[in-house]
């Protein structure tokens, strides 16, 4: 066998295998949270699996909506929400939930659990019927209150620092998973042959600064002045603008290849769109550990206190320098907005 021969090629580090590398680090670790990561991951194969059929269960459902099953045909954010509820529940290790398909809290039964999980099964909803990249966001906390009880709101509002975990899953031209534990970021490409995730990004990092912006210019009347100013600044700089408006494949390119993505308050929404929990935090976790910066224009995310489960909150987030230039025009006009001072 040479060199070149097939064969002779490794097949790569699996994710589990990687997790399991990444817990032996940590002499006192129980493996639960390397647990979690595993039926998390686990979920997002069967969610990938749903989605790469998806058209196909339209054509075979198109006769009154039920599959051969005689099941009644389910919309993808459903069925994404189902699954990971259903992995994090059949783990063990989660005590409660916080979905964006879901009003309250989920409470797993699992009084044991030591985890809280806010997530977005399937985030870029308008995508999914159109076959463009969409993604699952998740954050993990540490229980505040005692095992052997409910998980409280107090343990579901923590700040963003106290997250032990975040991710995101991009079910795009090919289906990445990418996480940290707070030591660094790295991104796992599925390999649909196997049924596995293979390490293909070690410690990615992000560029300080970038080329691309991010943002729903069709919305651009309802931002403010200072919005606009910075997108002009992106122009004058000749950048490329790239949307596809699906959160996760956004960030994603621009995690690459540097950027900035932006969804800021507008007249209509003065906290913006996205949601602090499960969108903001998790992606700017995953930003910090990259060397990049995510911002709500003033303050970072990160340190916002959530005040409600499903709040919203301006979002700036990409390479550092691009993230600073952006908080330069939002103090600007914060600055000029105050009171002049009476001498
Ligand atoms: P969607 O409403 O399609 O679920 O999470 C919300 C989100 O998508 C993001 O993924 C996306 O970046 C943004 O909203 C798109 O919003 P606009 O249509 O207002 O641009």
């Amino acid at each position: 066998m040479d060199n070149h021969d097939k064969l002779a090629l490794p097949v790569g580090t699996t994710l589990d295998r990687f997790i399991m590398r990444k817990q032996e680090d940590f002499p006192y670790a129980t493996g639960e949270l390397s647990q979690l990561l595993r039926d998390i991951a686990l979920a997002a194969k069967i969610v990938n699996r749903e989605i790469n059929r998806s058209g196909l269960i339209d054509i075979a459902g198109a006769y009154g909506n039920r599959n051969v099953q005689g099941e009644d045909q389910q919309k993808l954010d459903v069925i994404a929400n189902v699954r990971f509820i259903r992995a994090m529940r059949n783990g063990g290790e989660v005590c409660t939930i916080i979905s964006e398909e879901e009003e309250d809290k989920i409470q797993t039964g699992n009084l044991q659990g030591k985890y809280i999980v806010a997530i977005d099964p399937l985030d870029g909803s308008s995508n999914i019927d159109v076959n463009v990249s969409i993604g699952t966001i998740f954050s993990v906390y540490r229980r505040m209150s005692a095992t052997g009880t409910e998980g409280t709101e107090q343990d579901c509002l923590q700040h963003g620092t106290s997250q032990v975990a975040a991710g995101y899953v991009v079910y795009g031209s090919s289906t990445m998973m990418v996480y940290t534990t707070g030591n660094g970021v790295n991104g796992f490409t599925y390999e649909p042959s196997l049924g596995e995730f293979f390490l293909s990004h070690p410690n990615m990092t992000t560029p300080k600064t970038g080329k691309i912006y991010s943002v729903n210019e069709g919305i651009s009347r309802d931002f403010s002045p200072a919005t606009t100013q910075f997108i002009d600044y992106c122009k004058e700089q000749s950048f490329s603008a790239r949307y596809i408006g699906s959160l996760v494949a956004d960030f994603h390119r621009n995690l690459l290849k540097g950027g900035i993505y932006m969804y800021p308050a507008t007249k209509k929404a003065g906290k913006g769109k996205l949601r602090l929990l499960y969108e903001c935090n998790a992606l700017a976790f995953i930003v910090e550990q990259a060397g990049g910066k995510a911002s709500n224009g003033h303050q970072r995310i990160l340190e916002i206190t959530p005040q409600s489960l499903h709040e919203r909150c301006p979002f700036f987030i990409g390479s550092t320098e691009l993230v600073d230039k952006a908080e330069e025009f939002m103090a600007a006009e914060l600055a000029s907005a105050a009171p002049a001072a009476t001498t």
